[in-house]
């Protein structure tokens, strides 16, 4: 079976899909943006979930339930501070996408949505990051065939335009 990608507009909090994913920091202990916003709504035994993970390295993920959210699990992926584009976050940014995905499939996740990490606070030029996203996430499904469908569910109608540039449609 081929994986759908798609984007939507929505607030990633609201998706009853089996993974949301999380723009974390290597803390996992929460913060602003996407990151802060999926906390409130997961409530409070997220947090304490996520202090048993013990951080999680730039490029990387990790993978807790979902609480109180509609979606069955979160995966906390972190990307890269953006430096100039010369530091490694491209390679870093294809780590979260990859590892989410691997995550994903190991847990048996047929859907799947993403935020466009490290393109809020992180300060990753969107464009940049949409096209790193879908090449990444697309290399990825290769070896996950349990998931599906996958949405970048961005918040923007500038990111939805360039989300659609790039899937086409
Ligand atoms: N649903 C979907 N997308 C959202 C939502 C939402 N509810 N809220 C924001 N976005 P950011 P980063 C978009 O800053 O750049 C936190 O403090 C937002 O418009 O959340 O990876 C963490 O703890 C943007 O396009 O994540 C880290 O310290 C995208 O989500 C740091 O920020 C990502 O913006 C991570 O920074």
């Amino acid at each position: 079976m081929t994986a759908v990608m798609s984007v939507r507009r929505a607030d990633i909090t609201t998706l009853a899909v089996d993974a949301i994913v999380n723009a974390a920091n290597s803390s996992l202990l929460g913060g602003g943006g996407v990151d802060g916003a999926i906390h409130r709504a997961a409530g409070p035994g997220l947090l304490e979930e996520c202090m048993t993970l013990r951080g999680c390295a730039v490029g990387s993920a990790k993978i807790t339930r979902g609480h109180a959210l509609p979606a069955r699990h979160v995966i906390h992926a972190v990307g890269p501070v953006w430096h100039g584009g010369d530091q490694g976050e491209a390679e870093r940014l294809a780590g979260a996408y990859a590892a989410s995905i691997a995550l994903a499939q190991t847990y048996g996740c047929r859907s799947v949505a993403f935020p466009s990490i490290s393109t809020g606070v992180f300060g990753y030029p969107k464009e940049l990051a949409a096209a790193v996203a879908v090449r990444a996430v697309g290399t990825a499904l290769a070896t996950a065939p349990a998931v599906e469908d996958v949405v970048f569910c961005v918040f923007s109608d500038e990111d939805l335009a360039i989300y659609r540039g790039i899937l086409g449609g």
